[in-house]
C-alpha cells in the first residue's frame, strides 16, 4: 500500500488487514468496573409500611420500576414481613399490624424491627414511606404508635398518602385538586390534633400526595417526584448515590453523576497520554474507557454482560484503542500526527462517554431494547477516527 510519501508501509498494511479478527480487547476491566462500582455505590434500603392494599406495591413499581411484589418471592422474614432486593435497592415490604394479635401495634412493630436489626450492614432500613389511604380521614392510634416507635429508632418517616383520586387540572394554575375529603385529611396532618383539639406530636417528616392510577385503574402517577426528592433529602449521605440509581423517576441524577464518572475518566486518560502515546498503541486508553462504561452502566442500573455480546464488546473495544484505524490515520488525516496526545486522549474518552451515557439512558428508559444495543453502540459510541478528525479539522481551523 502505498503511503502519501509514495513508500511501501508494510506494517500499516499488516495491522489493517490482521484488526478485525484479533481484537484483543480484555474485557476485564469492564466487568471489574461494574462490580467496583456497584459495591462502591452499595445499595438503598427503604422500608414501606401500610395495610394490606393500600398501594405499597404499587407505588415501588412506580418507582424503582420493580416488579417484585407481583412474583411475590421476597424473603420472609417473620409474619408480615418481606425483604426484596437486587444490587441498588432493597425494600423492607411491612405489612401494618396484624389484627386480632396479643400484641399492641408498637409492640409488633419493635419485634419486625428488631428482626431486621439483625440482618446484615447492607440492608439496613434507610427511610421509610408510612402509607395510609387517602379515603382514610385520620390517622389511627395504632398508626400514631408506630410512627412514633419509627422515630425512636431514628428512622426518617415520610408519610404518604396513597390512591389520592386527582381532579382535573386547573386551567389557570395548572394545579390538580384533590376531593374535599382529602383536603381535610391533609390539613389535619399538616396540624393534628386529637378529639379534644389537643395538639399530637406525631414525627413524620412531611406528608406527601401520591397516585399510581385514576379511579378507573388506568395508569395515572402523580406525587411520585416529589415523594423521590424528599427521600433523597432524608438519604444518608453514604445511600443517596445508591438511591439516585435505584430509582428511575428522575434521570438528571443520573446524567449527573455520569457526568462526573467522564471527567475523572478523561483527566486519567489525558495523565495516561502526558507522555504522547504512539497511535498504535492506543490499547492503553482502552481500559480507562471500558472502565468509565462499566461504571456509567452501572449507574442506569444496567449489567454490561446483559448489554453487549462478547462479539460487541470486542468491536467496541477495536474501536476505543483504535487499533483497526491506526495505521491509516494519518493518510486520511492531515495534521492528526502519529501520537495520541493529553488532549486527544481526553477528548476520545469525553465523547465516548457521552455517546455510552446516551445509550444506557436510552436502554434504561426502554427505548432501545436490550437485544438491540449490540446493533445500535455504533450510533453512541464515536469512532476513533470522528474524534480525531474533529480535533484536527479544529486544529486547522484555528490556525
Ligand atoms: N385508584 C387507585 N388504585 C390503586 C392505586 N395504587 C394501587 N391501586 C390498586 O390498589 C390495589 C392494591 O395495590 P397494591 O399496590 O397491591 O397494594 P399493597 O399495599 O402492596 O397490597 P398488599 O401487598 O396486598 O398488602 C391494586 O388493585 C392496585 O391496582 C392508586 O394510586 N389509585
Ligand atoms: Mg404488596
Amino acid at each position: 500500500m502505498p503511503n502519501e510519501s509514495g513508500t511501501q508501509d508494510h506494517e500499516s498494511a499488516e495491522a489493517v488487514e490482521s484488526t478485525p479478527s484479533t481484537p484483543d480487547i480484555d474485557e476485564q476491566p469492564f466487568l471489574d468496573a461494574t462490580s467496583d462500582a456497584k459495591s462502591r455505590y452499595g445499595r438503598f434500603n427503604l422500608a414501606v409500611i401500610g395495610g394490606s392494599g393500600v398501594g405499597k406495591s404499587s407505588l415501588v413499581n412506580a418507582v424503582f420500576g420493580r416488579d417484585w411484589a407481583k412474583t411475590g418471592k421476597g424473603l420472609p422474614v417473620t409474619r408480615g414481613v418481606q425483604y426484596f432486593n437486587d444490587d441498588s435497592l432493597g425494600i423492607w415490604d411491612v405489612e401494618g399490624f396484624e389484627i386480632g394479635s396479643q400484641l399492641r401495634p408498637r409492640e409488633q412493630l419493635k419485634n419486625h424491627l428488631a428482626a431486621i436489626a439483625k440482618h446484615d450492614a447492607d440492608r439496613q432500613i434507610a427511610v421509610v414511606w408510612y402509607c395510609v389511604k387517602a379515603t382514610d380521614d385520620r390517622l389511627t392510634p395504632a398508626d400514631i404508635e408506630m410512627i412514633r416507635e419509627l422515630d425512636d429508632e431514628g428512622l426518617p418517616v415520610i408519610l404518604v398518602v396513597t390512591k389520592v383520586d386527582w381532579g382535573p387540572r386547573n386551567p389557570i394554575t395548572g394545579n390538580r385538586s384533590v376531593p374535599k375529603g382529602v383536603e381535610e385529611f391533609v390539613e389535619w396532618l399538616q396540624n393534628p390534633v386529637d378529639e379534644n383539639d389537643v395538639a399530637l406530636n406525631i414525627p413524620y417528616r412531611c406528608v406527601i400526595l401520591t397516585s399510581t392510577r385514576d379511579r378507573n385503574g388506568k395508569e395515572s402517577k402523580h406525587g411520585l417526584g416529589e415523594l423521590v426528592a424528599e427521600t433523597l433529602a432524608l438519604a444518608p449521605e453514604d445511600e443517596k448515590d445508591a438511591f439516585r440509581i435505584a430509582q428511575r423517576l428522575n434521570l438528571p441524577w443520573k446524567r449527573d453523576m455520569a457526568r462526573t464518572v467522564v471527567a475523572a475518566a478523561s483527566a486519567t486518560a489525558a495523565g495516561a497520554a502526558a507522555v504522547p502515546v504512539p497511535v498504535a498503541d492506543a490499547a492503553v486508553l482502552a481500559p480507562i474507557q471500558l472502565g468509565m462504561m462499566g461504571r456509567i452502566a452501572t449507574i442506569y442500573d444496567l449489567e454490561i454482560k446483559t448489554m453487549l455480546s462478547a462479539g460487541a464488546l470486542a468491536q467496541v473495544g477495536v474501536q476505543l484503542a483504535g487499533r483497526a484505524l491506526a495505521s491509516s490515520l494519518f493518510k486520511l488525516i492531515p495534521g492528526a500526527g502519529s501520537v495520541i496526545n493529553a488532549g486527544v486522549a481526553a477528548a476520545l474518552t469525553a465523547a465516548t462517554g457521552e455517546g455510552w451515557t446516551r445509550l444506557c439512558e436510552q436502554v434504561h428508559t426502554g427505548k432501545i431494547e436490550l437485544d438491540k444495543v449490540n446493533d445500535s453502540v455504533g450510533d453512541f459510541v464515536p469512532g476513533f477516527l470522528d474524534v480525531i478528525r474533529k480535533m484536527a479539522e479544529q486544529k486547522v481551523s484555528r490556525s
